[in-house]
């Protein structure tokens, strides 16, 4: 069910501490975390502790959270110096454009150059 933890879910895990994480942030509603896979000098994800499958669900279902994900984006990007050069913030949708942890995330880029369009 949306918005419940999910068993079989590793973001859950990591809202609940069952899976260590470098957590960065955390507010009542979202958490931060280094992405263990870095593709950027910065490389955060930023999730809604309730389970939603992506950023699309998450905004039809609780759109302050996902104000919440996208403002705690922005405090990422100043509290590791890139919102003055310029960072992305990316919620990959549906296998296909590669997403595959089905719990929403947004990922905040930066610290290097980033072309577009994107890969
Ligand atoms: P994606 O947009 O669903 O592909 O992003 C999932 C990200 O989760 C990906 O960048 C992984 O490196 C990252 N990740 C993580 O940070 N910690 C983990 O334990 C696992 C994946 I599994």
């Amino acid at each position: 069910m949306t918005g419940q933890p999910q068993a079989d879910c590793l973001f859950c895990k990591i809202v609940a501490g069952e899976v260590p994480a470098t957590v960065v942030r955390e507010t009542e509603t979202t958490v931060a975390f280094r992405d263990i896979n870095p593709q950027a000098p910065t490389h955060v994800l930023v999730i809604p502790k309730a389970h939603h499958p992506d950023a699309a669900s998450l905004a039809a279902a609780e759109p302050r959270v996902l104000a919440d994900v996208l403002a705690e984006a922005g405090r990422v990007a100043e509290d590791e110096k890139i919102d003055r050069t310029g960072y992305r913030v990316v919620f990959n949708t549906g296998a296909g454009a590669g997403q595959t942890v089905f719990h929403a995330h947004a990922h905040v880029l930066g610290g290097r150059g980033l072309n577009w369009p994107p890969g």
